[in-house]
């Protein structure tokens, strides 16, 4: 199935200079970007964007790592793609995800996993939504796309 997902390059892949490293898996992989921005996420876009986990434990220090600086905020396009990423993100915490996973290869910690990536066509629904407007949204046609979708 098409599908599309909303996925982030949090503040501490931005700061580490891992933007090539992680876009190049993602692109690699045959996904097709549909939009990209680069923004410092205001506190309550942040909040609301996780507004799931409100309450827990983490969630102040949640809120001000991702508002710590800028991050590049995207959506993205593929078959499977919601689980897709999930599995090439790797597990939330990073000392528990496989290697050759983005989180597994390239972080450590939980509290700073590189990278966000919707977990149900609900979220994703709801997150590019939450972070994009219908005209920054691109419906183009990759020309490989033959060889990668049957
Ligand atoms: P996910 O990003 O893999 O979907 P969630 O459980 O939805 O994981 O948590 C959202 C984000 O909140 C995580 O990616 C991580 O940045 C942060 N987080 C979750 N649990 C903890 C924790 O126990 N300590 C610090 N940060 C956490
Ligand atoms: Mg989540």
């Amino acid at each position: 199935m098409m599908e599309r997902t909303f996925l982030m390059l949090k503040p501490d892949a931005i700061q580490r200079g891992l933007m090539s490293e992680i876009l190049g898996r993602i692109e690699a992989k045959g996904y097709k970007p549909v939009a990209m921005k680069f923004m410092r996420l205001p506190k309550e876009l942040a909040e609301r964007h996780y507004g799931e986990h409100k309450g827990k434990p983490f969630f102040p220090g949640l809120i001000e790592y991702i508002t710590s600086g800028p991050s590049l905020v995207m959506v993205w396009e593929g078959e499977n793609i919601i689980s897709g990423m999930r599995v090439l993100m790797g597990k939330t915490n990073p000392s528990e995800a496989s290697p050759g996973t983005i989180r597994g290869d390239l972080a450590q910690q939980t509290g700073r996993n590189l990278i966000h990536g919707s977990d149900s066509p609900e979220s994703a629904k709801r997150e590019i939504e939450l972070f994009f407007n219908d005209y920054e949204l691109q419906t183009w046609d990759r020309s490989v796309q033959p060889w990668m979708i049957e």
